[in-house]
């Protein structure tokens, strides 16, 4: 983003966009030459298995699970735009949360933020602890908080910046300082929310950066997918090893359709951001709003801390509605153009209720502490053009809340420049 543009205007205070990102997107891990047919967009490939010139003797595969030429090309891209040496995909979100638990053993402890997406939660909560790990739920926005939590069989930090849904921002370099003092504990860092194109959490100090691809890095809302990128040698060896020994990869199908997605990240991430600023502005100006949580307005109370750790935001945004439950409800109902649907990241806009919706596995008075109240929405603003979407959010808070008279909206004008 040039300065002086409106991109370059929208992204005022935050970090450079990071260098060569689209054309790694395009072409890292994609070279024509790996194929005996040249093909420019890399074929799908299905085989299982792969022909041994003799036992033992191979052209680089075996089977697919512990290696497939097309995951293999997604799998160098990530690890381009992550600024890592390996990456490596999964079949969902949670399998690569699952499988990066595995580094640990029976008896050790995780801190995990206490703000992070239900279904984390509740594997920690339901599921490790059934395998001798022991999870304390942190505020690690509390620098502080985190350093008197850690324990001498801490192996693992869990951090999700910005958090799911409550938006709060961590600062990561001054996380990974802390934990890093305290010996060998592994910094993990789901940076779904961002996606590469807005933060690289390896360059802040973390040793691992996770993803829900099914979200920004695939973008299409049609694949359910996890990657994790490493610098670290000894990490790569075991997460790989642990790849194909728990085996829970993704299709090649699926790792095509994720490497699509990517050559349209930068370009997607952009107008997210584009339009979430707006859209954000509009609830933060309405009297039927109470409080809008968006890291890319001056309002959030991190929204220093973002601009140092990162290159832009998303379209992701957390607001209350004015009332109870019921006028979230008549809200989320009335809602045209918005789906109201769980997931996040796709380039339709998308709305839900976390306490209902994604974060219902959390027990009720974790959320109540965490601000997860009944009134709380979530947003994922999509690509539609946004005079649309304002449009559609209008119309719900109108039903929501029939008598509150509003000033005019911002005009159409403004919204199509
Ligand atoms: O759904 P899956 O690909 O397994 O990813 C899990 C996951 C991990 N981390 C974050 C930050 C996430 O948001 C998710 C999935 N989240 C939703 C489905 C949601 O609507 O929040």
């Amino acid at each position: 983003m040039s300065a002086g543009d409106k991109d370059g205007e929208l992204a005022r205070g935050f970090q450079q966009p990071f260098e060569h990102f689209s054309t790694q997107a395009l072409h890292v891990g994609q070279d024509p030459e790996q194929w005996k047919s040249m093909a420019v967009v890399p074929p799908i490939s299905l085989s299982t298995t792969f022909k041994q010139r003799a036992p033992g003797e191979h052209a680089g595969f075996e089977y697919s699970r512990s290696g497939n030429p097309t995951r293999n090309c997604l799998e160098k891209a990530i690890a381009a735009l992550d600024g890592a040496k390996y990456s490596l995909a999964f079949a969902s979100g949670l399998a690569t949360t699952m499988t990066i638990t595995h580094l640990l053993k029976s008896g050790d402890n995780i801190i995990c933020m206490n703000d992070v997406y239900g279904g984390t939660n509740r594997y920690f909560r339901k599921v490790a602890s059934e395998m001798g790990l022991e999870t304390s739920f942190v505020d690690c926005s509390s620098l502080q908080c985190l350093d008197a939590a850690i324990k001498p069989n801490t192996k693992l930090v869990w951090i999700e910046t910005p958090t799911n849904p409550m938006m709060t921002v961590i600062d990561i370099k001054a996380c990974a300082e802390i934990v890093h003092k305290h010996g060998d504990i592994i910094v993990a860092v789901d940076n779904t929310f961002m996606s590469a194109y807005f933060q690289r959490p390896l360059a802040l100090g973390a040793d691992i950066c996770m993803y829900s691809a099914t979200k920004y890095m695939n973008g299409h809302s049609d694949v359910v997918m996890g990657l994790a990128s490493v610098n670290r040698d000894d990490l790569y060896e075991r997460l790989k090893f642990l790849q194909n020994a728990l085996g829970a990869v993704p299709s090649p199908f699926d790792c095509y359709m994720c490497n699509r997605g990517l050559k349209t990240l930068a370009l997607r991430m952009k107008q997210h951001f584009k339009s979430a600023l707006v859209v954000a502005q509009f609830l933060e100006a309405d009297p039927r709003v109470e409080k809008v949580i968006f890291p890319g307005l001056p309002s959030h109370p991190q929204y220093n801390l973002m601009k140092q750790q990162c290159t832009g935001t998303s379209g992701m945004m957390a607001f209350l509605i004015k009332g109870g439950l019921e006028n979230a409800k008549t809200f989320l109902q009335n809602l045209k153009l918005f789906a109201l649907a769980e997931s996040l990241g796709g380039y339709e806009s998308l709305a839900e209720h976390p306490a209902i919706m994604t974060h219902a596995s959390v027990p009720k008075k974790d959320r109540k502490a965490l601000g997860l109240s009944d009134t709380l929405i979530r947003l994922s603003v999509g690509l539609e053009d946004v005079v649309d979407i304002i449009e559609d959010l209008h119309q719900a808070l109108k039903a929501a809340h029939p008598n509150v008279i509003t000033p005019d909206k911002q005009s159409n004008k403004s919204l199509h420049n």
